[in-house]
């Protein structure tokens, strides 16, 4: 049965896209345009799931929402063994620590710049600590050679 991916623009569902063509995966894509004003998901979104956020998708008559969960989900249920290191490894505790870095940890320092960009001046006392935390976790993610000998 074709996935179906409700597919919002900018958004983390580029995320499902990369990985739904990682895995060579049959889908249809469901478009949900951000308004063109407030950059919010539209209501339609809604009658998807009660949040209203993207992505979510749809699969044998369930339906999974939270990015990270339907990355694990469609890796489980389609072959993307290959995509998840073994457990017990430090691989897979190198994978565990990543999967939740993206929404536990970098995403923080993302959106409060996004938002505090909307406030202006008002926002100015925010801007070293936001900026010191964009850049320690975007230098962290940068792959240090010591690093990866240790993990992959
Ligand atoms: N933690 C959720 C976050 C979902 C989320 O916030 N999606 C954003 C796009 S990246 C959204 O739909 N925003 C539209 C809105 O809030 O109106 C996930 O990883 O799926």
């Amino acid at each position: 049965m074709t996935i179906i991916i409700h597919h919002l623009n900018n958004s983390r569902s580029q995320r499902i896209l990369w990985l739904l063509e990682e895995l060579n995966l049959a889908y249809e894509i469901r478009q949900h345009a951000r308004d063109a004003v407030t950059n919010l998901a539209p209501e339609g979104l809604l009658d998807v799931h009660p949040l209203g956020k993207s992505p979510v998708i749809e699969d044998d008559g369930k339906i999974i929402f939270e990015s990270g969960a339907i990355v694990e989900y469609l890796c489980e249920r389609h072959n993307g063994g290959h995509l998840v290191p073994i457990r017990g490894t430090e691989a897979h505790i190198r994978y565990l620590e990543f999967m939740h870095f993206a929404e536990g940890s970098v995403m923080t320092p993302i959106l409060l710049n996004l938002y505090t960009a909307r406030l202006g001046d008002a926002a100015a006392p925010l801007h070293p600590r936001i900026n010191q935390q964009l850049e320690s976790h975007f230098a962290f993610m940068e792959p240090i050679e010591s690093y990866r000998l240790v993990c992959w």
